[in-house]
């Protein structure tokens, strides 16, 4: 279905397009803009909130900026919906998020106005910098570098430490903090505090006011009154308001509070802060799902609600006649709590992710025990181990693909110092329609090479339950990693049985082939090896559940019996669960054939975790087709 466009959207493919409107026809371009988002995510799915709150702020950045040449770098890039219907893609928006379709975040490849690839949030500021020092550096004072960063992603370090550096940079840089309030649950932390704080004061407000006041003036009496009134401007900021702003002593110049709901003011403001050079932060007031009022309400759920009526706002659900399994993140959240209520050292940590995660329901059940840090990966990792040499038992829950983010603490602040930690990798494998920069693709690579630390992955809801009880009670840091979606039990809540250290399982006895496997994965291969049977196969399967430490006895046996070995993961082949059972085979003297299949060596871009799963080849089919060619191969060497 082909989302219609209001007629002026209609008449505009391009920034170029926009900018021949008069800026009395903002207001309507903005709310078309607004419809359309509406009307789209309604019926594909995808990020709602953020989008509709900078519907706004991204016409006017468009109508303002000369894009693409002058640069516009989105901060995590779900609310850049508007910016991609804008820039030439609404006649193909229908196929955001699909396979093969256009990508949910900014994206180089997809577009030049996308001047920065992203998901991961926080990196607006280091990257627009990176530009506006690269501009410098040719001699191109003109060009504009902007970086819109919500208030949820500026409690991520990497924003500080870009701050650090813009403050100094002497570069033509904006930052446009986007402040709602909100970070997918309501923003956490003593900044959002001072963001508050400044916005309500009514002293520091008067004085802004007048400054505002001044500067407002500029483009009417040209470009000496401006000198002018920045100069006053800069005098009274430096005695009334450096101490007390935190970007000002950071050397950014601030300007606002302003409404980024009024795109005609923010038009004026922006066209303005064109004619001030150096790094300088407008913070703007916007509401996250401004405009749908369900969405303006209940903001969590509606940051991606999924497809949904836009009359009723009714979500849609997919009903069954059966008990469904649950979701992995909800088995590790009301198991978290399970273990925390009978060993009083447990306590649980999130960064920014309390629902995502299924962390909420610790902190609503044990809300001193369970800690929401903010996006802040390296840090809950570290606060984690602080914890941790006091005696606690901390459950630090982070998706896979964020974890990358805090590799360093991982080692240097809990392995090397044998801290029980353990950490909840959520969104193991692919992450679906989010995409690359969500796949969580390289944890078990990166995990297995450290000393100290337990890899281990649950095939079922029981399994992840028993792991985290098996962790809660071992003394060093321990990793478990499990995917998004829904699990096979739905029956799951069994009672809570230990696993010992590196015990894998066998799930079905074989003749022609060993198919190890590890995690939730390992369903295909149950699937696989059903259907096999019918074909005359009878392939064995073992359930690793630790890629460290292997379950050695286990591998003896394997690689005894069986010659032709396959292994499989929801995992980069390199370095992954596969290469550790080979380099086992090797350094044991045993040398069968082994096919690996897991996550090339490549991008896999977004799509549903099936389609994924099929690309890479091992989908149940992709598991059949490896075990049919290894005995085929078997087969035309004896004849
Ligand atoms: C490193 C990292 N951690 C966590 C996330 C998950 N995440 C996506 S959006 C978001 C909230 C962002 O809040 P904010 O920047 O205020 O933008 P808003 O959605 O409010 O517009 C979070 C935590 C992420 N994208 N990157």
């Amino acid at each position: 279905m082909l989302i219609q466009p209001g007629k002026l959207l209609a008449q505009i493919n391009t920034p170029e397009d926009l900018k021949k409107f008069g800026k009395e026809q903002l207001v309507q371009i903005s709310e078309e803009l607004r419809q359309f988002i509406i009307d789209d995510v309604s019926v594909y799915g995808g990020h709602f909130g953020a989008g509709l709150g900078v519907v706004e702020l991204t016409v006017a950045l468009h109508y303002v900026l000369n894009t693409p040449e002058d640069q516009l770098v989105w901060d995590v890039g779900h609310q850049a919906y508007g910016h991609k219907i804008l820039t030439g893609r609404r006649g193909i928006f229908h196929t955001n998020r699909i396979y093969k379709g256009l990508s949910g975040f900014p994206k180089r490849k997809e577009s030049e106005y996308d001047s920065f690839g992203v998901g991961h949030s926080s990196t607006s500021i280091s990257a627009a910098l990176g530009m506006a020092a690269a501009s410098k550096y040719k001699g191109d004072h003109k060009r504009q570098h902007v970086a819109v960063i919500g208030d949820g992603a500026l409690t991520g370090g990497m924003a500080f430490e870009a701050m650090n550096h813009a403050g100094v940079s002497d570069t033509n840089m904006l930052i446009i903090l986007n402040d709602n309030c909100m970070s997918i649950d309501p923003n956490v932390g003593a900044l959002k505090q001072y963001l508050t704080d400044i916005t309500t004061s009514q002293t520091y407000n008067k004085v802004k006011d007048e400054v505002w006041h001044l500067l407002g003036k500029v483009s009417k009496f040209g470009f000496s009154a401006q000198d002018v009134a920045s100069k006053i401007e800069g005098a009274l900021k430096s005695t009334l308001l450096k101490q007390s702003n935190l970007f000002e002593s950071l050397n950014l110049r601030y300007f606002g509070p302003v409404d980024g709901h009024d795109v005609n003011h923010l038009v004026e403001v922006l066209n303005d802060l064109k004619h001030i050079s150096g790094p300088k932060i407008l913070h703007c007031i916007t509401v996250k799902g401004k405009g749908y009022p369900l969405a303006e309400k209940d903001q969590t759920k509606w940051h991606a609600p999924g497809k949904f009526d836009k009359i009723t706002g009714v979500i849609a659900k997919k009903e069954y006649d059966s008990p469904q399994p649950p979701k992995y993140q909800d088995v590790f959240g009301h198991t978290l709590v399970e273990l925390a209520e009978k060993d009083d050292r447990i306590v649980g940590i999130t960064p920014a992710m309390p629902s995502g995660s299924s962390m909420n329901i610790m902190m609503k059940a044990m809300p001193d025990r369970a800690f929401d840090v903010g996006i802040a990966e390296q840090h809950a990792v570290t606060f984690s181990a602080g914890l941790a040499t006091q005696g606690l038992k901390p459950f630090c829950n982070i998706y896979s693909s964020f974890m990358q983010r805090a590799y360093d603490q991982v080692i240097h602040d809990v392995c090397l110092q044998e801290l029980p930690v353990v950490f909840c990798l959520d969104r193991a494998g692919f992450a679906g329609a989010d995409g690359p920069t969500h796949h969580g693709a390289y944890d078990i690579a990166f995990f297995r090479c450290i000393p100290n630390l337990v890899v281990s992955a649950p095939m079922d809801e029981e399994e992840l339950r028993n792991l985290m009880y098996s962790a809660s009670i071992h003394n060093g840091p321990y990793s478990i990693r499990y995917p998004r979606g829904q699990g096979v039990m739905p029956e799951w809540r069994k009672p809570l049985r230990e696993i010992p250290l590196g015990q894998g399982r066998l799930i079905k006895e074989g003749v022609d082939v060993a198919i190890l496997t590890i995690g939730s994965i390992g369903n295909y291969a149950v699937e696989a090896t059903a259907a096999l049977d019918k074909e005359g196969l009878n392939p064995a399967h073992y359930d690793m559940r630790f890629v460290k430490p292997l379950d050695e006895s286990m591998l003896h046996e394997v690689f005894e019996k069986f010659n032709k070995v396959i292994t499989v993961e929801d995992g980069c082949l390199v370095g992954g669960f596969g290469s550790a059972v080979l380099e086992w085979m090797v350094d044991h003297g045993y040398s069968s054939q082994v096919k690996r299949l897991g996550i090339p060596d490549k991008v896999i871009e977004h799509g549903e975790q099936i389609q994924l799963h099929a690309e890479c080849g091992f989908d149940p089919e992709g598991i059949m087709k490896a075990v049919r060619e290894l005995c085929e191969v078997n087969f035309t060497k004896v004849y």
